[in-house]
């Protein structure tokens, strides 16, 4: 059986990672905007991957015999400057997510809940991975710059990210 309190730091992350496929939802609009249909790709490969990492804490929670009781989800932005500045939104967001989920572990190890500390790694090592993947779009949105040809030829390359089930745990 869950703790109580370990039950409601899951609750919390449950919201937050809602709240990212929310955020890349909103994301995904403003590139179809721009008619950036690589971008929006991988916006939407996002938007499934966050919704694959909420729903995997859900199912947790009731594994564990706790009750899931759902908050209301906050509003996200929805106008940025370039596909630079949403990519700056994004790294800052995955910064967070990533203290987000260490300070769940920090609920795990003082409640000595071993069984969410290993179910925990999963996401550790998922929050090494989301940094890694939007710093290197970032990099290349840096060095592009305002030409808008590189811009398209990286449109094309994310139009390749393929979505592959998070298998949770
Ligand atoms: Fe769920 O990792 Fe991004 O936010």
């Amino acid at each position: 059986m869950i703790s109580e309190k370990m039950e409601k730091a899951f609750l919390d992350q449950i919201n937050k990672e809602l709240y990212s496929e929310y955020l890349y939802l909103s994301m995904k609009a403003y590139f179809a905007k721009l008619n950036l249909n690589g971008f929006v790709n991988w916006m939407d490969i996002q938007v499934q991957e966050e919704h694959a990492h909420g729903m995997g804490m859900f199912d947790y929670v009731l594994e564990r015999g706790g009750e899931v009781v759902l908050e209301a989800i906050e509003k996200p932005e929805n106008d940025w400057k370039s596909p630079l500045d949403v990519f700056k939104h994004v790294l800052a967001h995955e910064q967070f997510v990533t203290e987000r989920i260490n300070a769940l572990v920090d609920v795990a190890e003082e409640t000595k809940d071993r069984a969410a500390m290993l179910f925990l790694n999963w996401y550790v090592k998922e929050q090494v991975e989301e940094e890694a993947s939007v710093g290197a779009v970032l990099a290349q949105l840096e060095l592009i710059g305002d030409d808008k040809l590189a811009l398209l030829a990286l449109d094309k390359e994310l139009a390749q990210r393929q979505f592959n089930k998070p298998v949770i745990g």
